[in-house]
């Protein structure tokens, strides 16, 4: 895997935190997870609540919010992905300037014709959700992109920082292995997807090493580990 390094991030995005690192993910990695997610069983979602609010046990789908597939990997696929990103945890808080660590588990989103995330965080100051907590920095990696193969449209990520940027936001231009690095308390979506399929991974990095529990229920082993691949 050749070195990897940032890229230079201007304007405003560079001012509220966003951080990009093209290539983390080598091309066989990104070609293998679009196969696998592209054919594999899928579930719904889920949306987290804060329990604050007290309506619920802090997960549940509601396509209100959100309409995207979570693609259900196996463990081996999962730990593989995993790595990678636990690979940039210093890079990442040598940047920061702050303790970057334990990537979850991540996400295998694929997003197709009309799905969407509606504006959301992913870290609320204060909350006691036990995943969402811990969460410091959100990390999005584009496996495809508009142009190219495995082309789709639509399907923008949006940032608000601030007001400000109301329902604009600041897009992220979406290339395929770019990761995307912003603060968890960002509010930010997914516009839907207007035609053929979006496909990312999702992961949070924490502020502390968190306990192995916090994911476990996260997990849906396939049948058969063997082979690595979706079924
Ligand atoms: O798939 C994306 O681009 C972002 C997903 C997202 O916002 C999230 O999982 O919190």
């Amino acid at each position: 895997m050749a070195e990897r390094a940032f890229t230079e991030v201007s304007g405003p995005l560079a001012h509220v935190g966003v951080r990009i690192i093209d290539g983390a993910f080598s091309a066989d990695l990104v070609e293998r997870a679009i196969s696998t997610m592209r054919n594999g069983r899928w579930q719904a979602a889920s949306v987290l609540t804060d329990p604050r609010c007290g309506i619920d046990d802090g997960s549940h789908v509601d396509e209100t919010q959100r309409r995207t597939k979570s693609v259900v990997v196996s463990l081996q696929m999962l730990s593989d992905y995993q790595d990678v990103f636990e690979s940039l945890c210093e890079m990442i808080e040598a940047e920061h300037g702050d303790t970057v660590t334990s990537p979850s588990p991540p996400s295998f989103l694929r997003y197709a014709e009309g799905d969407y995330f509606q504006p959301h965080v992913d870290h609320s100051v204060g909350t006691n959700h036990p995943e969402m907590k811990y969460r410091n920095i959100s990390c999005v990696v584009f496996l495809n992109e508009p142009d190219g193969e495995s082309a789709y449209t639509g399907g923008s990520l949006l940032l608000v920082p601030f007001p400000e940027f109301g329902e604009h936001g600041l897009a992220i231009e979406p290339r395929a292995g770019r990761l995307v690095l912003f603060p968890s308390t960002m509010v930010h979506e997914v516009k839907p997807v207007e035609s053929g399929e979006r496909y990312t991974l999702v992961t949070w990095y924490h502020s502390q090493e968190i306990p192995a529990a916090v994911y476990k229920s996260d997990y849906v082993a396939p049948p058969s580990e063997s082979d690595g691949s979706a079924y």
